[in-house]
């Protein structure tokens, strides 16, 4: 990677550099009047989000984290695409699609002021000859970092035939302890419960965290809130063209049992996820494009 002519094709004085990160994989560190973040073109994913205000990250990042071809960067938010969960076809291709596990393409940054700066990323077709997913396509990221963290995935059907994806930002939020966070704006929707047999289930209540949880929700709002007490601040996600929103916390057992993040870290992170998947399965027509939309800021307490 050849990270002077990046700078000098994409970098910004004072808010902008390309630098090489964990395993030397290229990562664009932001730094404006607003916010520092860091987004790794491993994957097209935002690893850090930090508005200068706030002590800790908005994200939670693993200290285990592989920073190696064909595996997943454990945190920030990975994009999966374009399907969500094992591969829908029983083919063995890759957990939450493809794209998470390649290179992106940096094709445009821009300071829109001083405290807000954007960053297009894509990814072609160009994998099709290797039997993962034989359609043409384009998929464009655009991610602007200023107060509010807003991400834009694109998917463009560049063929003749229609085709069908699921898809979700995996946002992995950093939470001062996962016992006493609370997840607003998901009560009395129905849920797919994927640690029993994907039975579906009705929210009661506010979501709160005190065992393993890996729930699909259907028609969720698409305001969600992650009370922090102990970080004492509020996450607030928008997300206008999904209708559903995937919680995770893997809990201990099965931390213990992933390599890439330590025994005790999930009592520091909740994912919170805004996408399209189960019943909101996107069709895209030729031609056509469809955006996947999440804006992250913060609330005051
Ligand atoms: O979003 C929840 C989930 O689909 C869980 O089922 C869990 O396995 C998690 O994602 C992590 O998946 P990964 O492939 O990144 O290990």
């Amino acid at each position: 990677m050849d990270f002077q002519q990046l700078n000098s094709d994409f970098g910004i004085p004072r808010q902008l550099e390309i630098i090489p990160g964990p395993g030397g994989m290229p990562m664009i560190k932001v730094d404006n009047g607003s916010a520092r973040a860091l987004i790794s073109l491993y994957g097209g994913q935002v690893l850090s989000f930090q508005p200068l205000e706030q002590a800790e990250d908005v994200l939670f990042l693993s200290g285990q984290s592989a920073y190696t071809e064909g595996k997943a960067i454990r945190g920030g938010i990975p994009v999966c695409w374009p399907w969500f969960g094992p591969d829908p076809k029983g083919l063995q291709r890759p957990n939450h699609g493809f794209v998470r596990n390649h290179f992106w393409q940096l094709t445009k940054t821009e300071a829109v002021s001083d405290s807000e700066t954007t960053v297009s990323l894509r990814f072609t077709d160009r994998f099709k000859q290797e039997n993962t997913w034989r359609k043409p396509f384009l998929l464009m990221l655009d991610i602007s970092i200023g107060p509010i963290l807003r991400l834009k995935l694109t998917t463009c059907n560049t063929g003749n035939e229609p085709f069908s994806i699921t898809q979700v930002f995996h946002s992995y939020f950093r939470v001062g302890d996962i016992k006493r966070v609370q997840v607003l704006g998901l009560e009395d929707c129905d849920y797919f419960d994927k640690l029993d047999q994907g039975i579906q289930k009705t929210q009661k209540g506010i979501v709160t965290v005190a065992r393993e949880v890996d729930r699909v929700y259907v028609e969720a709002y698409k305001n969600l809130v992650i009370v922090d007490p102990v970080l004492k601040r509020r996450i607030h996600i928008n997300s206008p063209n999904t209708s559903t929103a995937v919680v995770w916390n893997p809990w201990l057992k099965t931390s213990k049992k992933m390599s890439d993040l330590a025994d005790t870290d999930y009592q520091r992170f909740i994912c919170v996820e805004a996408g399209n998947v189960a019943f909101d399965l996107i069709q895209v027509q030729p031609g056509s494009q469809f955006s996947l939309q999440a804006n992250y800021s913060l609330l005051p307490d």
